[in-house]
């Protein structure tokens, strides 16, 4: 008997910081409803989040934290492939024979590297310019038909989609050409400080971000000095009281209610009972991630164990991909 094979879908979160409740609602917790419906591989991009300076010793710690976080915020590494970029010599080997069948033109048009290249000053990074093909690399690995991202990687989506298809046109078909997976409703969470921004793990305000380490009292103190308007009405309007509007949405969001019911709940509060009920909606959210976190990082030996085991999975799969490529362009394969 066939059983109908489930759709591959592979998704990346840098390391670049401690996720925020941002990077939950908008990505995470989505992620842990599809891990279900799909064959998953995440990965932390490790490799990604040097395309920047970063320390090593933290990045290291970082790179615990969030894979041990992935876990106790719902991803099952029995259920899906979880695992470490950098792990996976193949992404690397990839990213370079992708970087044969890229174009400067096209790479020199994407939006992330013009804004990110103008906040580095001096020395940009061969490896930002870059960036966009080892996201490539990663994706056609595993011969992903969906990638769930955010709105701002629809651009990398493309590109990575035509190196495919040049690929495939220029031998035979290799890869899957992949997907967006755009959040329909999901939550777009602003920063508290300035509400028109997203909320942003990189954030240099730390008032401006919630993250799903922070303690109650610290969780507390940011929504209390979250930036509303002047007026006293609580309705959701992005344009004219974003600030009220992102109160909403997390409101919304850490208690699985529709911006409509949010909306009806909270029509009667002060501004200050809204920050309150945000914030306890918050904490509570976050008390069993948080508790399970604790737990996960005390056990390194488990983590490095789920660490291996997703590389051993992952390794499988892109290691089939990567020889093929370099079987059609001409490689002699080591016997
Ligand atoms: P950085 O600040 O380092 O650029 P980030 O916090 O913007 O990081 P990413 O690592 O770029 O996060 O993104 C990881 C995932 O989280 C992506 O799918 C992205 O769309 C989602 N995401 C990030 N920030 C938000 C947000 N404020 N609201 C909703 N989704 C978000
Ligand atoms: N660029 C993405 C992170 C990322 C990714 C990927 C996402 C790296 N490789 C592959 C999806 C698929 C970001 O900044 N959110």
């Amino acid at each position: 008997m066939s059983e109908t094979k489930k759709k591959v879908m592979f998704s990346g979160i840098q390391p670049s910081g401690d996720f925020t409740i941002g990077n939950y609602f908008g990505a995470i917790k989505n992620w842990t409803e599809l891990q279900s419906i799909y064959e998953c591989y995440f990965c932390i991009v490790d490799l990604h989040a040097l395309t920047v300076p970063q320390d090593a010793a933290m990045l290291r710690k970082r790179t615990y934290e969030c894979y041990a976080m992935l876990i106790a915020a719902g991803l099952e590494p029995e259920k899906l492939v979880l695992f470490v970029q950098s792990h996976v010599a193949a992404h690397s080997e990839l990213s370079w024979l992708l970087n044969c069948y890229t174009y400067m033109g096209e790479l020199s048009r994407m939006i992330q590297f013009k804004e990110k290249s103008a906040k580095q000053g001096e020395n940009i990074r061969a490896a930002l310019f870059d960036y966009p093909v080892l996201m490539a690399a990663d994706i056609l690995l595993y011969q992903a038909h969906y990638v769930p991202v955010g709105e701002d990687q629809r651009q990398h989506i493309e590109i990575t989609r035509d190196i495919a298809m040049r690929f495939n046109n220029t031998y035979s078909p290799t890869f899957t050409i992949p997907e967006g997976h755009y959040p329909k409703t999901g939550a777009r969470i602003m920063s508290l400080q300035e509400p028109q921004n997203k909320m942003s793990k990189s954030d240099s305000n730390v008032n401006a971000y919630i993250t799903l380490k922070d303690k109650p009292e610290d969780i507390l103190r940011k929504f209390k000095r979250a930036v509303t308007d002047s007026d006293d009405k609580i309705v959701y309007d992005e344009q004219n009281k974003p600030g009220i509007s992102n109160l909403l949405q997390i409101y919304a969001s850490a208690r699985g209610m529709t911006i409509e019911q949010a909306q009806n709940s909270c029509g009667a509060m002060t501004y200050a009972e809204l920050k309150m009920q945000v914030a306890e909606g918050v904490i509570e959210t976050l008390k069993p991630i948080q508790k399970r976190y604790e737990e996960l990082m005390k056990d390194k030996e488990l983590l490095e164990s789920y660490m291996r085991q997703g590389a051993e999975r992952a390794e499988k799969v892109a290691n089939k991909t990567l020889q093929k490529v370099q079987k059609k362009i001409g490689l002699v394969l080591r016997k």
